[in-house]
């Protein structure tokens, strides 16, 4: 029985948050995840929404609610509702808008400040990679340093990845990943249910 009982797969539910300026991708990111079929699960009245994907990571049944704010309500009460009880964040920049890699420390403020002073598992995202080359773009060195600088704020690993909404370019990737950062916290401060 014992060893039955090992092989079923853990489930986990996470809401996951998604934090930046306006027009850096969120939304596309979300999509792209989601898959063209996707449908909202739910949709509030507030000016924010979430969706839900199912996923097997590693022997894990992982339910992701994503969290995704429509326009700007930074100085709304929606962002209450938000950013509470999140597990995880995917901190996103557009790498060829230098104002929104600026504004990154704001995001983040944010987010502590509506969860209960809570910093919570992030990988930070540059996204809109596939415009290298054809537009002026901040360099990965920013944002590997940027990732380095809030690993060591947080004591526990801020990976950095560079996507594209556009071409799919790791997207899956980040959940993945921001799924495994939530599971080595969970772990680490022991709060699991
Ligand atoms: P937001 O949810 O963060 O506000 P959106 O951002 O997902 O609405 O995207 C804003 C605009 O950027 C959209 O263009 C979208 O198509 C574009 N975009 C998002 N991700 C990428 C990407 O990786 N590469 C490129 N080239 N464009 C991207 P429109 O023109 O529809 O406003
Ligand atoms: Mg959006």
């Amino acid at each position: 029985v014992r060893k039955r009982l090992s092989s079923i797969p853990k489930k986990s539910v996470y809401k996951v948050v998604l934090l930046g300026d306006g027009a850096v991708g969120k939304t596309s990111i979300r999509q792209q995840y989601l898959g063209k079929g996707f449908k909202d699960g739910y949709s509030m009245t507030i000016g924010a929404d979430f969706c839900v994907k199912r996923v097997e990571l590693e022997n894990m049944i992982v339910t992701f609610q994503i969290w995704d704010l429509a326009g700007q309500q930074r100085f709304d009460i929606v962002r209450e509702v938000y950013y509470r009880g999140s597990s995880g964040a995917l901190l996103v920049f557009d790498v060829s808008t230098p104002g929104s890699f600026e504004n990154l420390p704001a995001w983040l403020n944010e987010l502590t400040k509506n969860n209960y002073n809570r910093i919570v598992p992030i990988v930070l995202i540059g996204n809109k990679t596939d415009l290298r080359g054809s537009t002026p773009c901040l360099p990965p060195e920013a944002g590997e340093q940027y990732a380095a600088s809030l690993s060591q704020w947080t004591g526990f690993e801020v990976p950095y990845l560079e996507t594209s909404a556009k071409t799919g370019l790791n997207v899956d990737e980040a959940f993945g990943l921001l799924s495994k950062q939530i599971e080595v916290y969970l772990d680490k401060y022991q709060l699991r249910g």
